[in-house]
């Protein structure tokens, strides 16, 4: 009974809570102010009671020493905070990088964020890492924060142009910037905001945080402020009437027709719901490092983002249990009391692992993002992935790097599993093996009593195999040769390597078995560099790191011949072992990690070089509804697992010309393989069909290898004037071919790739911008020729990354510092007759 008192006691505070919790991550282009705006929030939240800077590297959120020493994020981190003017909202944020080379930490952060504050800098305007992530993030309920307004050369209105151009979005004024005019040196100087909603001026004082002066607009007299505000109003107010008929009926009936008479909560309710709608855009602007704007900002997060409850369900996957059964839809939903609702279990507690970190004095460290449920500490719990149970010692809420014990996390909470040191690397290997990033975990209890039956006669799945759909890892394209410095640290130098890659997924090992070279991949040179940095200093490994290079890759260029166990004139009995299999191309290169199936196959994916595993239907054994047509000892899953490995491990073996891995290579397992009903174990399963895949690939002459390299997709923001010398580089030495110019006219026209059909021009034009500095100052000749977010055009083109080595410094002196880029991996192309030689001398 007590339990029972217990669980509703809990059951209650999850009702109650969860509405008022915000899972965001803070998003942007590179030095746009992320980081500082986080310390800003910890610290008015009175989480902190000291400002750090990233200047000074004493910043909450960058508290690895590589970020410090550097100034820039390196890895997203989490921290969670009341934000008491509201009462208690509870803010989960992620801070997240700006640097392409850790995109992987941004797009497993907008896995579990719910809604987004976008950080602009107010003199660049959007620029194109905030274009992409805007793009990934689609779905997800934004703010903008348009920031450093203190800068020279900032510009709200350039900026907001940018965000109805580039992103496509309405924009709703939330707040304005102040200027105060200072008749000396005959300049404005940025420090406040006219709150739009509230009709108050809120002016702060740099020097002194604490400090925040709120007037009310009505009580003053001055005509320019009087003015904007109205004007602002009207504007969002008629933008907001296109969607909400409620506020229609409230302007014509409540306030006669008179803008300012619709209160402030009532346009709170109408941009909220317009926001999560994903109609609108709420924007903001202060100045992060002179501590302006930081307290609204907040209020917007509660306000108008989405509580875990009004986010959009999470796509989810599942095996099937029959070969042949193609598609069965889960019903999936939010339930406003119990969260994500998997097919009505709905006291199912399910997480999913977002990222796994090494604390040298905590140990494994695996941060989650409850779903459903509650996950109690000492609880055991499942994972569909491994088909393992563990159990949960130690829960937490993460604050960076320090930890907070919870008992229990609720649905729509962020927090952390302490998993704990352990100083034996076998185990160590294991505790990897149990939870690894992308994992979903489930509660054990529930599974074990209600789920598979309620499930199994319903809906023809694996009941154990549902699963939160996992991240998508972007394929690496620089490598690394890593080696002991003596033969006495090779075993150090494997755990120090398999810790970093458990951390961070995006970073890959591969082992050339010819070589006996281990070589290390990731995302970017500086992706890398860190790599270098925490295997060396972090976890303190010796180890001997080669030069930084592009990843080139190896394909078939047409199918193998077909290889069988026992060689065909031999005979099988029944007793014995019978593989037959093929290794094929599988083009066009289209980067994929998902199984997915086809008629009488599925697909398997193995590793990360967009190799596959085919395994064709079997042509005679039988697999009924209950499963119960299956005669093996060992499970139709352990045989495929062990296919997956010996694959996996056949393809490294590839000793065609020059040993690169092998990428896009489906190895195909034809269905009429045999394994004796009782054979236990799976050693001769990986022993055959491995050395079949190594007679298949030794098989093939050298010239039936292409040779690939990574082709990435630059983007660009460049000013006008330089537009041509930009173009004539890239297309001259670096062989790039321009997809897209797209200037101010281009952007503006209708978007009709996405269904939408928006005149974003039109909009642009009965937009109402309040007036800039720029416009009436003395000097606003001069600022308006420093503010280049206006006339920035947009180029985007594809070029081999190996025409792109060092390219920063060259863009950099093109366009004398003005404008940014940044390159994201597109695909593999094979390389061109010309540069062959060149790549093949080169290694
Ligand atoms: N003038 C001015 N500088 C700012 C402001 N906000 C941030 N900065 C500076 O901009 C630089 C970058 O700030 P960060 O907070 O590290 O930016 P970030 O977006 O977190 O950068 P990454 O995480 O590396 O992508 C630092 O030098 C900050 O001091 C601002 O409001 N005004
Ligand atoms: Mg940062």
């Amino acid at each position: 009974m007590l339990q029972y008192f217990k669980f509703l006691r809990n059951f209650r505070r999850t009702i109650s809570d969860v509405s008022k919790i915000r899972n965001i991550g803070i998003v942007a282009h590179i030095d746009a102010g992320k980081t500082t705006t986080t310390e800003r929030m910890l610290y008015y939240s009175g989480k902190i009671n000291r400002i750090g800077n990233v200047d000074q590297g004493n910043t909450t959120t960058d508290y690895l020493p590589q970020e410090r020493e550097r100034g820039i994020t390196i890895q997203s981190a989490a921290v969670s905070f009341n934000w008491p003017k509201k009462n208690d909202f509870r803010i989960n944020l992620i801070d997240t990088p700006g640097h392409v080379d850790f995109s992987f930490e941004i797009l497993k952060s907008l896995k579990v964020i719910d809604g987004e504050v976008v950080i602009l800098d107010a003199v660049s305007g959007v620029q194109a890492q905030t274009e992409k992530i805007w793009h990934y993030s689609r779905n997800i309920p934004k703010i903008c924060f348009i920031n450093k307004m203190d800068r020279t050369g900032a510009s709200f209105n350039n900026t907001v142009r940018d965000i109805i151009q580039k992103l496509k979005a309405r924009a709703i004024f939330v707040n304005i910037p102040y200027f105060k005019f200072d008749p000396q040196t005959k300049t404005s100087i940025f420090n406040g905001v006219i709150d739009i909603l509230n009709g108050q001026l809120i002016t702060w004082s740099p020097e002194v945080p604490d400090s925040i002066q709120i007037m009310n607009i009505s009580n003053m007299t001055d005509s320019k402020i009087i003015d904007q505000l109205e004007k602002c109003r009207e504007s969002i107010i008629d933008t907001l009437s296109e969607f909400d008929e409620e506020l229609v009926e409230y302007f014509l009936n409540e306030a006669e027709g008179n803008y300012d008479k619709i209160p402030g909560s009532v346009l709170n309710k109408s941009i909220r719901k317009a926001t999560l709608k994903l109609q609108v855009i709420p924007i903001l602007c202060g100045a992060s490092f002179r501590n302006i704007g930081i307290q609204p900002l907040l209020d917007s997060v509660c306000h108008f983002l989405p509580s875990p409850i009004e986010s959009k369900p999470v796509n989810i996957t599942y095996n099937l249990k029959q070969q042949d059964k193609n598609t069965i839809d889960i019903p999936v939903t939010y339930d406003p009391k119990f969260g994500l609702d998997v097919a009505s279990m709905n006291n199912l507690a399910m997480a999913f692992v977002f990222k796994v970190m090494t604390d040298p004095i905590r140990g494994i460290m695996i941060l989650v993002r409850i779903y459903s449920g509650i996950l109690n500490s000492g609880s055991t719990t499942y994972n569909p992935r491994t088909k393992g149970t563990f159990r949960i010692n130690n829960l937490g809420v993460m604050n960076a790097d320090e930890v907070e014990t919870v008992k229990s996390l609720h649905q729509g909470e962020i927090g952390v599993i302490i998993k704990g040191k352990d100083n034996d690397s076998k185990r160590d290997a294991n505790v990897s093996n149990e939870l690894n990033t992308g994992d979903t975990i489930l509660s054990h209890s529930y599974i074990k009593k209600n789920w598979q039956k309620s499930l199994k006669n319903k809906i023809g799945l694996d009941p154990l195999s549902v699963m939160i759909e996992p991240i998508n890892i972007p394929p690496p394209v620089f490598s690394a040769s890593v080696e002991p410095k003596t033969l006495g640290n090779k075993l150090e130098m494997e755990k120090a390597l398999h810790i970093l890659c458990r951390d961070d997924p995006s970073l890959t090992i591969y082992e050339d078995e010819e070589s006996g070279q281990t070589v290390i991949n990731g995302m970017g040179d500086l992706h890398l560099q860190i790599a270098k940095d925490k295997l060396v200093n972090n976890l303190k490994a010796n180890v001997n790191f080669g030069e930084i290079r592009i990843s080139y890759k190896e394909t078939l260029r047409t199918t193998t011949s077909i290889f069988s166990h026992p060689k065909q004139n031999t005979g099988a009995t029944e007793s014995d072992f019978k593989f037959t299999l093929s290794i094929e191309p599988h083009t066009p290169f289209k980067d994929s990690r998902n199984t997915f199936r086809k008629k009488h196959e599925v697909w398997y994916p193995l590793g990360n070089d967009n190799n596959y595993l085919v395994v064709e239907d079997h042509i005679s054994y039988h697999f009924s509804e209950s499963g119960d047509g299956w005669r093996h000892f060992l499970s139709y899953e352990t045989i495929v697992n062990s296919l997956i490995a010996s694959s996996i491990a056949g393809l490294q073996s590839n000793y065609s010309s020059k040993n690169f891995p092998l990428y896009s290579c489906a190895v195909r397992i034809k269905g009429d393989w045999k394994i004796p009903f009782d054979c236990e174990e799976t050693s001769e399963i990986l022993r055959i069909s491995r050395n079949l895949i190594v007679e298949a690939l030794e098989s093939m002459d050298k010239s039936q290898f292409a040779i690939l390299e990574p082709i990435m997709n630059v983007v660009l923001d460049v000013p006008q004037s330089y537009v041509g010398l930009v173009t004539k580089d890239l297309t001259g030495k670096r062989n790039a071919s321009i997809d897209l110019i797209s200037e101010t006219e281009e952007n503006l026209k209708p978007n009709n790739l996405e269904g939408n059909s928006v005149d974003y021009n039109s909009i642009l034009e009965s937009q109402y911008f309040p007036p800039d500095p720029n416009m009436y100052d003395s000097l606003a000749e001069q600022k308006s020729n420093e503010s280049i977010s206006s006339s920035l055009v947009n180029i985007n083109a594809k070029v081999p990354l190996k025409n792109m080595m060092n390219y920063s410094n060259q863009f950099r002196s093109i366009t004398q510092g003005h404008g940014s880029f940044i390159l994201e991996y597109s695909g593999m192309n094979e390389v061109s007759r010309e540069s062959l030689k060149d790549v093949l001398d080169s290694y």
